[in-house]
């Protein structure tokens, strides 16, 4: 049995985001967001649900945090309903929906949880996506102003701030291909959300430091470490393709301040000419000194370039087609190592926290209760080994957040796809953790894999 400790000051949290667990969207002054229209739209969501009532962490966010402790966890990881706190998407503050975001941060003080603020986690103002949400430039100044109106009220006891929660998602799944609010399908679109998602980071960084000095800020990337299927020149090819896209479009700008160089005739084919919504120095404001990278991973992808047709995205592979999760995601510990080592090698970021990981498996309650979810204990087993082997190699990582706390609203899946080490009965608001939340528990006290 590995015995490698995990370092003391090694972070083990939980994370979450508002539109997926908190509920309570029409009180209190909350504004809608594009989550909230999108899901009226018929056919959007897989189960026909909603964000209305979700995990009501609104209502219970007490006992929620309570839970927390009983659990262990060191951090929390949740996001800032935008609509929530300033309706109008710029401007005055809505004092009741700031409240909640004050009582939590302070209710998990007093329990000794570390807060982890997420400013973006994709519940946009829908006064906003009106204006053409990401496709705007004027929201890089508004993501600005919410992000320093933010840091001005809750920074005396919130260090740890991300900007951005997978701007690869934003960017890909809402406005190219459809997947998410907004739900536009349209390449161009895709590459300019992308871009004023970045700008806004930069921009959002330099505004949060203004108002404070004592933030430890970063941003969250979805990153996919991609494999080619053979040799052949077309994986290759198709690789490099998906990495550029998928990864090097997000670390370049923000570690280097330029765009991956071998990727931008494709992105100025599929927009149809160049690049003009990238604008002089602009690239520059993306580049500023991140404290940590946030990276979400779930899985590696294997690319095979022959099944390629054009402006399709290529078409992943599982190696070994037993060992998927509900997403239809292949558990791959070893992509995590991979892309450890190779941010360090190629980015050197000052620090690495894994800000989200974890894997959706339809379990439910046996007769006494107990929620047996072996395969995710296995999942959550593997990937510790990873980071271990990482950290072995010189890796500076520091942290990591499970995904997630509580099963809660898996945007266009709805509540079909379980991710929580938290089992929820949606109908009573009953809790009750699965044997992965006790393993985990059991990892965050003896810093060694149970
Ligand atoms: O539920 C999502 C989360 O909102 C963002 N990262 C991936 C998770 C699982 O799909």
């Amino acid at each position: 049995m590995n015995q490698q400790a995990f370092p003391q000051d090694f972070l083990f949290g939980a994370a979450t985001s508002s539109f997926q667990i908190e509920g309570a969207t029409d009180v209190d002054g909350r504004s809608p967001s594009i989550w909230d229209q999108f899901c009226q739209e018929e056919g959007r969501i897989a189960d026909g649900s909603d964000g209305r009532r979700a995990c009501e962490h609104y209502l219970r966010f007490r006992d929620d945090v309570a839970l927390m402790h009983k659990l262990g966890l060191e951090a929390y990881r949740f996001s800032i309903a935008w609509p929530r706190v300033m309706p109008m998407g710029v401007g005055a503050i809505n004092e009741k929906g700031l409240a909640f975001y004050d009582q939590l941060i302070d209710e998990l003080l007093s329990r000794n949880i570390q807060p982890w603020i997420t400013l973006y986690h994709w519940d946009l103002p829908a006064c906003l996506g009106d204006q053409g949400g990401w496709l705007n430039r004027d929201i890089t100044q508004h993501f600005a102003e919410y992000a320093q109106k933010m840091v001005a009220r809750l920074g005396d006891r919130v260090k740890n701030w991300i900007t951005h929660n997978e701007p690869w998602c934003v960017a890909s799944l809402g406005y190219r291909q459809g997947e998410h609010a907004p739900g536009l399908k349209d390449p161009r679109s895709g590459w300019i959300a992308a871009h004023h998602v970045l700008l806004s980071h930069g921009l959002g960084m330099k505004a949060m430091q203004s108002e404070r000095q004592d933030l430890n800020i970063g941003i969250t990337l979805n990153l996919t470490p991609a494999f080619a299927a053979s040799d052949s020149k077309a994986d290759r090819e198709a690789t490099r393709r998906f990495d550029g896209s998928f990864n090097r479009w997000y670390l370049d700008p923000i570690f280097k301040g330029c765009l991956p160089v071998d990727m931008v005739p494709e992105v100025e084919e599929e927009c149809g000419g160049a690049l003009d919504f990238i604008h002089n120095g602009d690239l520059a404001l993306i580049q500023q000194k991140l404290d940590f990278l946030g990276i979400n991973y779930y899985s590696r992808a294997i690319i095979r370039g022959d099944e390629q047709s054009e402006g399709q995205t290529s078409r992943t592979l599982h190696a070994d087609p037993a060992d998927i999760t509900d997403m239809d995601w292949e558990v791959s510990p070893d992509g995590l190592r991979e892309l450890l080592l190779r941010l360090q090698r190629d980015y050197a970021p000052e620090a690495l926290y894994i800000t989200e990981n974890g894997a959706a498996y339809d379990d439910s309650p046996d007769a006494q209760g107990r929620i047996h979810d072996a395969r995710r204990v296995r999942y959550l087993e593997k990937h510790a080994r990873a980071m271990q082997e990482a950290l072995k190699q010189g890796v500076k990582l520091k942290g990591y957040f499970l995904w997630s706390l509580f099963d809660n609203f898996e945007w266009a899946y709805g509540y079909k796809k379980r991710f929580g080490m938290v089992w929820v009965d949606y109908e009573t608001q009953t809790r009750l953790p699965k044997d992965s939340a006790l393993w985990y528990r059991d990892l965050i006290q003896q810093r060694i894999i149970p």
